[in-house]
Protein backbone atom coordinates (compact mmCIF):
# COMPACT_ATOMS: atom_id res chain seq x y z
CA UNK A 1 0.00 0.00 0.00
CA UNK A 2 1.60 3.00 -0.81
CA UNK A 3 1.19 5.76 1.78
CA UNK A 4 3.58 8.52 0.57
CA UNK A 5 3.55 9.54 -3.50
CA UNK A 6 5.90 12.34 -4.66
CA UNK A 7 4.43 14.61 -7.13
CA UNK A 8 5.85 17.07 -9.43
CA UNK A 9 3.69 20.42 -9.13
CA UNK A 10 6.00 21.86 -12.10
CA UNK A 11 3.70 19.40 -14.18
CA UNK A 12 0.94 18.26 -12.32
CA UNK A 13 2.40 14.52 -12.70
CA UNK A 14 2.43 11.82 -10.21
CA UNK A 15 5.44 8.93 -10.60
CA UNK A 16 4.09 5.75 -11.77
CA UNK A 17 0.69 6.93 -12.62
CA UNK A 18 -0.86 7.64 -15.72
CA UNK A 19 -3.52 10.86 -15.44
CA UNK A 20 -6.97 10.65 -17.22
CA UNK A 21 -6.96 13.54 -19.94
CA UNK A 22 -9.98 15.84 -21.39
CA UNK A 23 -9.91 17.29 -24.93
CA UNK A 24 -12.22 19.70 -26.42
CA UNK A 25 -14.43 17.59 -27.57
CA UNK A 26 -15.29 15.83 -23.95
CA UNK A 27 -16.22 19.42 -22.56
CA UNK A 28 -17.62 20.84 -25.75
CA UNK A 29 -20.92 21.16 -25.02
CA UNK A 30 -20.75 22.60 -21.92
CA UNK A 31 -19.17 25.78 -23.76
CA UNK A 32 -21.69 28.56 -24.09
CA UNK A 33 -20.34 29.72 -27.55
CA UNK A 34 -20.82 26.43 -29.64
CA UNK A 35 -19.61 28.06 -32.84
CA UNK A 36 -16.54 29.00 -31.33
CA UNK A 37 -16.31 25.15 -29.97
CA UNK A 38 -17.20 24.28 -33.33
CA UNK A 39 -14.19 26.25 -34.80
CA UNK A 40 -11.92 24.16 -32.33
CA UNK A 41 -13.09 20.89 -33.01
CA UNK A 42 -10.92 20.09 -36.01
CA UNK A 43 -7.49 20.42 -33.43
CA UNK A 44 -9.31 18.87 -30.07
CA UNK A 45 -7.17 20.82 -27.79
CA UNK A 46 -5.95 19.27 -24.39
CA UNK A 47 -7.80 20.93 -21.73
CA UNK A 48 -7.23 19.68 -18.30
CA UNK A 49 -5.57 16.50 -17.45
CA UNK A 50 -6.38 14.42 -13.91
CA UNK A 51 -4.78 11.42 -11.54
CA UNK A 52 -6.91 10.06 -9.19
CA UNK A 53 -5.88 7.95 -6.45
CA UNK A 54 -8.61 6.02 -5.68
CA UNK A 55 -6.86 2.64 -4.11
CA UNK A 56 -7.91 3.14 -0.35
CA UNK A 57 -11.51 2.15 0.13
CA UNK A 58 -13.61 1.68 2.58
CA UNK A 59 -15.74 3.98 5.47
CA UNK A 60 -13.30 6.79 6.44
CA UNK A 61 -11.35 6.62 3.71
CA UNK A 62 -10.55 9.14 1.13
CA UNK A 63 -9.76 9.84 -2.45
CA UNK A 64 -7.55 12.58 -4.15
CA UNK A 65 -7.04 13.98 -7.50
CA UNK A 66 -4.36 16.24 -8.83
CA UNK A 67 -5.58 17.91 -11.67
CA UNK A 68 -4.43 20.47 -13.88
CA UNK A 69 -6.11 22.70 -16.07
CA UNK A 70 -4.59 24.34 -18.98
CA UNK A 71 -4.93 28.14 -19.93
CA UNK A 72 -7.24 29.00 -22.89
CA UNK A 73 -10.13 30.30 -24.02
CA UNK A 74 -13.26 28.79 -26.33
CA UNK A 75 -14.38 31.79 -27.38
CA UNK A 76 -14.44 34.55 -24.03
CA UNK A 77 -15.28 31.74 -21.99
CA UNK A 78 -11.99 30.13 -20.01
CA UNK A 79 -11.49 26.38 -20.21
CA UNK A 80 -12.93 24.97 -17.60
CA UNK A 81 -13.88 21.60 -16.27
CA UNK A 82 -16.85 19.19 -17.08
CA UNK A 83 -18.14 20.13 -13.27
CA UNK A 84 -20.19 17.41 -11.33
CA UNK A 85 -22.13 16.69 -8.13
CA UNK A 86 -20.55 13.89 -5.51
CA UNK A 87 -23.10 10.87 -6.34
CA UNK A 88 -23.41 10.87 -2.75
CA UNK A 89 -24.70 14.29 -2.32
CA UNK A 90 -24.06 15.03 1.32
CA UNK A 91 -20.14 14.24 0.58
CA UNK A 92 -17.92 17.84 0.75
CA UNK A 93 -14.52 18.18 -1.10
CA UNK A 94 -11.23 20.26 -0.51
CA UNK A 95 -9.13 22.12 -3.03
CA UNK A 96 -6.00 23.26 -2.76
CA UNK A 97 -4.59 25.51 -5.09
CA UNK A 98 -0.63 24.24 -5.94
CA UNK A 99 0.19 26.70 -8.91
CA UNK A 100 -1.81 29.26 -11.32
CA UNK A 101 -4.85 31.48 -10.83
CA UNK A 102 -8.43 30.68 -11.01
CA UNK A 103 -11.60 30.07 -9.93
CA UNK A 104 -14.52 27.35 -8.80
CA UNK A 105 -18.08 27.85 -9.55
CA UNK A 106 -20.62 26.49 -7.56
CA UNK A 107 -23.94 25.64 -7.90
CA UNK A 108 -26.46 23.84 -5.17
CA UNK A 109 -27.69 20.62 -6.71
CA UNK A 110 -31.55 21.77 -4.83
CA UNK A 111 -31.73 25.27 -4.33
CA UNK A 112 -30.08 26.83 -7.45
CA UNK A 113 -27.80 29.04 -4.98
CA UNK A 114 -24.64 30.23 -6.81
CA UNK A 115 -21.09 30.89 -5.63
CA UNK A 116 -17.90 31.24 -6.61
CA UNK A 117 -14.29 30.97 -4.48
CA UNK A 118 -11.18 31.98 -5.90
CA UNK A 119 -8.54 28.96 -6.87
CA UNK A 120 -4.86 29.62 -7.08
CA UNK A 121 -2.11 28.63 -5.87
CA UNK A 122 -2.07 28.99 -1.70
CA UNK A 123 -5.32 29.06 -1.80
CA UNK A 124 -7.73 26.19 -0.41
CA UNK A 125 -11.37 25.69 -1.08
CA UNK A 126 -14.13 24.00 0.61
CA UNK A 127 -16.98 22.33 -1.34
CA UNK A 128 -19.71 22.12 0.62
CA UNK A 129 -22.07 18.95 -0.11
CA UNK A 130 -25.11 19.28 -2.35
CA UNK A 131 -22.95 22.00 -4.56
CA UNK A 132 -21.86 21.08 -8.18
CA UNK A 133 -18.35 22.00 -8.89
CA UNK A 134 -16.48 23.27 -12.08
CA UNK A 135 -12.93 24.52 -12.06
CA UNK A 136 -11.95 27.41 -14.23
CA UNK A 137 -8.28 28.81 -15.54
CA UNK A 138 -8.52 32.80 -15.97
CA UNK A 139 -4.66 33.41 -15.82
CA UNK A 140 -2.03 32.66 -18.42
CA UNK A 141 -0.26 29.19 -16.62
CA UNK A 142 -1.58 25.84 -15.85
CA UNK A 143 -3.84 25.91 -12.67
CA UNK A 144 -2.66 22.96 -10.80
CA UNK A 145 -4.12 21.77 -7.67
CA UNK A 146 -5.30 18.36 -5.37
CA UNK A 147 -8.85 18.15 -4.35
CA UNK A 148 -9.55 15.51 -1.70
CA UNK A 149 -12.87 13.87 -0.80
CA UNK A 150 -14.28 10.73 1.09
CA UNK A 151 -14.30 7.26 -1.05
CA UNK A 152 -17.83 7.57 -0.87
CA UNK A 153 -18.38 10.43 -2.62
CA UNK A 154 -18.20 9.16 -6.21
CA UNK A 155 -18.68 11.31 -9.43
CA UNK A 156 -22.24 12.41 -11.24
CA UNK A 157 -21.99 14.21 -14.61
CA UNK A 158 -25.52 13.33 -15.26
CA UNK A 159 -27.24 16.53 -13.81
CA UNK A 160 -24.87 18.90 -14.57
CA UNK A 161 -24.72 17.45 -17.87
CA UNK A 162 -28.20 18.21 -18.47
CA UNK A 163 -28.67 21.62 -17.08
CA UNK A 164 -24.94 23.38 -17.21
CA UNK A 165 -23.86 25.90 -14.72
CA UNK A 166 -26.21 28.79 -14.61
CA UNK A 167 -23.02 31.18 -14.24
CA UNK A 168 -19.80 31.25 -16.90
CA UNK A 169 -16.48 32.80 -16.52
CA UNK A 170 -15.80 34.67 -19.26
CA UNK A 171 -12.93 37.61 -20.69
CA UNK A 172 -14.68 41.16 -20.99
CA UNK A 173 -11.96 43.82 -21.57
CA UNK A 174 -9.18 41.46 -20.69
CA UNK A 175 -10.06 41.26 -17.02
CA UNK A 176 -12.30 37.67 -16.03
CA UNK A 177 -16.27 38.63 -15.69
CA UNK A 178 -18.59 36.16 -13.43
CA UNK A 179 -22.15 36.22 -15.76
CA UNK A 180 -25.47 34.96 -15.80
CA UNK A 181 -25.33 31.86 -18.76
CA UNK A 182 -28.90 33.54 -20.07
CA UNK A 183 -27.09 37.26 -20.26
CA UNK A 184 -23.36 35.96 -21.76
CA UNK A 185 -25.75 34.18 -24.31
CA UNK A 186 -27.81 37.50 -25.01
CA UNK A 187 -24.41 39.21 -25.70
CA UNK A 188 -23.40 36.56 -28.50
CA UNK A 189 -26.33 36.95 -30.32
CA UNK A 190 -26.52 40.75 -29.97
CA UNK A 191 -22.72 40.35 -31.82
CA UNK A 192 -24.15 38.16 -34.56
C1 LIG B 1 -12.41 14.98 -7.93
C2 LIG B 1 -12.13 16.44 -8.04
C3 LIG B 1 -11.32 16.88 -9.24
C4 LIG B 1 -12.05 16.80 -10.59
C5 LIG B 1 -11.27 17.55 -11.64
C6 LIG B 1 -11.86 17.40 -13.02
O1 LIG B 1 -13.53 14.76 -7.13
O2 LIG B 1 -13.35 17.17 -7.97
O3 LIG B 1 -10.13 16.18 -9.30
O4 LIG B 1 -12.27 15.49 -10.99
O5 LIG B 1 -11.25 18.90 -11.27
O6 LIG B 1 -13.18 17.85 -13.05
P1 LIG B 1 -14.33 16.92 -13.61
O7 LIG B 1 -15.57 17.70 -13.35
O8 LIG B 1 -14.06 16.67 -15.05
O9 LIG B 1 -14.26 15.64 -12.81
ZN1 LIG C 1 -15.74 16.66 -6.75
Amino acid sequence: MNLSLPFHVADGMIAGHRPMERHLRDVAAAFADQAAAANLAADNPLLYYVTMIDEHNGVGALHYALGVLLPGKVGAEYYMTKGHLHAWRPAAEVYIGLAGQGMMLLEHAETGECSTAPLAANTVVYVPGHMAHRTVNTGSEPLVYWGILSSDAGHDYGAVGERNFRQVVVEVDGQPVVMERADFLARLEAQR
